[in-house]
């Protein structure tokens, strides 16, 4: 394939050389990258993907993506080199979890550094789990026990104007939120009927110290045009996993995957909290089942950082990162992104 990306839409701006079709590394497989600016560099927090005997055949439950470590990723610029830190933590060294290093997210606060990580424990139950360095890159040393109260997958921790964190997470099917919807773990959860309320993806404030939660884990109310909640029957626009949240001028924008249907779609709010109403897609599906980004500014610029699966030639456990400009238009939506068409 080629370095350059034919774009679906006429509003973008030609020959926009920050447009990347590339990986932004080939000698592993990553996925799921969370990026943040800390100080002058990029970080890109992504999944480590690994081929291994549970990840030969593909199940709902997610075996195939049987990852082990964690890298981090960093560059100076954007289309300068991108570093590979090495393994920043590894599930060997995390006391209380057993497999599946799922995606993870990072913050930063007074000079110190978080990954947050979703993991399976030893029951097989899915829970987040939080590891500490002096630097961005790590290593990362991990706290013994997951975060109490902690469930499901794919943290995204969000730095709110007043300095309050927040932890947004959740994802059904592999990512088990169904086994909570009641409240406590059943190995069952519920099953819910096309015209239910969809489950929603969680947000939970972060203690002081950022190792454990603050208060109650609330649902983040996902909206339709005419203020209803989306509906679980509503696989083109309901969450599936992989939230995020930016703030773009003074508004929040929530995006994520919608699994099944493959996208990132987004939503916006005047509250970090919620509710956000459903606006549009982000990402049209990408090269391999899975779909999963984030969203950050870097020197002026906005860029969606994702993975697909070209450089194993669709393999579905073993994805590739990349990055490209994102372009908000004048009244705030975002442009959707095509990668399809290379
Ligand atoms: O990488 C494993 C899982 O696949 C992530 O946690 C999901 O978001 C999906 O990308």
């Amino acid at each position: 394939f080629t370095a350059q990306v034919a774009i679906a839409q006429d509003n973008r701006p030609e020959h926009d050389d920050t447009f990347f079709a590339k990986p932004l590394v080939e000698h592993i497989y990553t996925a799921d990258p969370s990026a943040h600016v800390f100080g002058d560099r990029l970080y890109i927090y992504p999944s480590h993907d690994i081929d291994t005997e549970k990840s030969k055949g593909s199940a709902d439950d997610g075996a195939h993506f049987d990852m082990k470590d964690y890298h981090v990723l960093s560059m100076d610029k954007v289309g300068g080199e991108t570093v590979d830190h090495g393994a920043a933590l590894k599930l060997e060294d995390i006391p209380w979890a057993k497999q599946q290093l799922w995606a993870p997210d990072a913050a930063e606060k007074n000079g110190k550094y978080y990954l947050y990580f979703p993991a399976k424990d030893k029951d097989g139950v899915f829970r987040i789990g939080v590891a500490q360095s002096d630097k961005p890159e790590g290593p990362f040393k991990p706290q013994p026990t997951p975060m109490d109260g902690s469930f499901s997958i794919d943290p995204a921790v969000y730095r709110a104007d007043n300095g309050d964190y927040y932890m947004y997470f959740g994802g059904i099917w592999g990512g088990q939120l169904e086994r909570w919807a009641g409240g406590s773990y059943s190995q069952t959860g519920v099953v819910l009927s096309p015209t239910d309320t969809a489950l929603a993806p969680k947000v939970v404030k972060l203690s002081e110290d950022m190792l454990s939660f603050e208060g109650e884990v609330q649902d983040v109310q996902l909206l339709d045009e005419n203020g209803n909640p989306l509906l679980n029957g509503d696989n083109d626009r309901r969450f599936f996993e992989a939230a995020w949240l930016h703030k773009y001028q003074d508004t929040y924008y929530l995006s994520y995957s919608t699994g099944d249907t493959h996208k990132i779609v987004y939503a916006t709010g005047d509250n970090p909290l919620g509710p956000f109403t459903y606006q549009g897609v982000v990402l049209e599906p990408v090269i391999g089942w899975t779909n999963h980004h984030s969203i950050t500014k870097f020197q002026g610029k906005w860029y969606l950082f994702y993975h697909d699966c070209r450089l194993s030639e669709g393999k579905t456990h073993l994805r590739t990162v990349k990055m490209t400009e994102l372009h908000h238009q004048p009244d705030g939506s975002i442009l959707t992104v095509d990668t399809r068409s290379t």
